[in-house]
């Protein structure tokens, strides 16, 4: 299928007009992009969490497709059961397809809470996709860390004042753990470089078995920054090298676009409020670098 701007708006209205996504919100972009690139429609499992919170707003729905809510911690065993009730009702022949199965959780529901879950349906094997928005924190319930959220980020949880500086701990690397399951198909993207992600969504609806994407989502109220410099936000992330754009497939590592030169993380932190206290400790700062540049150098001696 076309990559072309022009044929995808076409293709989908993907969620509807009117969901209540807050301005400058990363998700819906996401999400648009999803329901245009898919060539049938699937069937949506969404864990509690802002996309569920702004979409669904009762009686209302923003959904064209099938979707279901199901709780914090268990979005992959739901995506299992749908898969596995398909495959059945299919066999039998009370439908004439089995539809793909895409579950979809914030970094708090992902890297956290539903983590047992996304583990266990990926170890048996269930024909499914799961995206993780990563807005890195808990966001609905009103900006709380996560272990996604990275190390000096204010949240209420972690705040700046005369006893805390952000959060202390880095960043939990959950693209890895889920490679490490030994997926077919996994990677990383960002809402700003939408050809990328789509081609991205696009492999991991066509690969069989289970497969996994993790993308950056900002989040204006959390991180701070005016609404209309969302993308720019997201873009920075990853000229930075902040958020690597990189694939997982059949166990190889590949970037898929690389920052040239790529700017000092600096560029980005400057941008939001989460991390204003940071900029006029430069000690704060270079760890922050040396920080990306680890995780940079550990990424890319896995390329081959
Ligand atoms: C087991 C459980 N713990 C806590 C909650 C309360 N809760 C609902 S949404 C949420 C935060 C979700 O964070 P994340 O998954 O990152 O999604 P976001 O809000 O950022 O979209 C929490 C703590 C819950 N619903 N269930």
């Amino acid at each position: 299928m076309s990559l072309n701007l022009r044929e995808l708006s076409k293709r989908s209205q993907g969620l509807a007009p009117g969901h209540r996504a807050c301005a400058g919100c990363g998700i819906p972009v996401l999400v648009r992009l999803l329901l245009a690139v898919a060539p049938d429609p699937p069937v949506v499992v969404n864990a509690t969490g802002c996309l569920e919170v702004v979409s669904t707003i009762y009686p209302y729905s923003a959904w064209p497709v099938p979707w279901l809510h199901n709780a914090f911690e268990n979005a992959a065993a739901t995506a299992s059961g749908v898969e596995a009730a398909a495959r059945a009702l299919f066999a039998r022949g009370r439908i004439r397809r089995v539809p793909k199965v895409v579950a979809i959780g914030g970094d708090g529901g992902t890297y956290d809470i539903g983590l047992q879950s996304l583990s266990g349906a990926i170890e048996r094997g269930h024909d499914f996709l799961y995206i993780c928005y990563n807005n890195e924190g808990y966001m609905n319930t009103g900006i709380q860390r996560s272990s996604a959220t990275p190390p000096g980020a204010r949240t209420t949880t972690t705040p700046v004042g005369a006893h805390g500086r952000g959060k202390l701990e880095p960043r939990k690397d959950l693209t890895e753990i889920v490679v490490a399951h030994g997926v077919r198909y996994a990677a990383q993207a960002s809402i700003s470089h939408w050809g990328d992600l789509a081609k991205k969504l696009q492999k991991a609806l066509a690969t069989p078995g289970p497969t996994f994407l993790n993308v950056l989502t900002p989040c204006q109220p959390g991180w701070d920054y005016p609404p209309e410099d969302l993308v720019e936000i997201a873009r920075l992330a990853v000229e930075t090298r902040y958020w690597p754009l990189y694939e997982v497939a059949d166990g190889r590592y590949r970037l898929t676009f690389t920052p040239r030169p790529p700017l000092p993380v600096r560029a980005w932190l400057e941008r939001q409020g989460r991390f204003r206290h940071l900029l006029d400790d430069p000690e704060a700062v270079e760890r922050f670098q040396a920080w990306v540049d680890a995780n940079w150098d550990r990424l890319t001696a896995r390329l081959k």
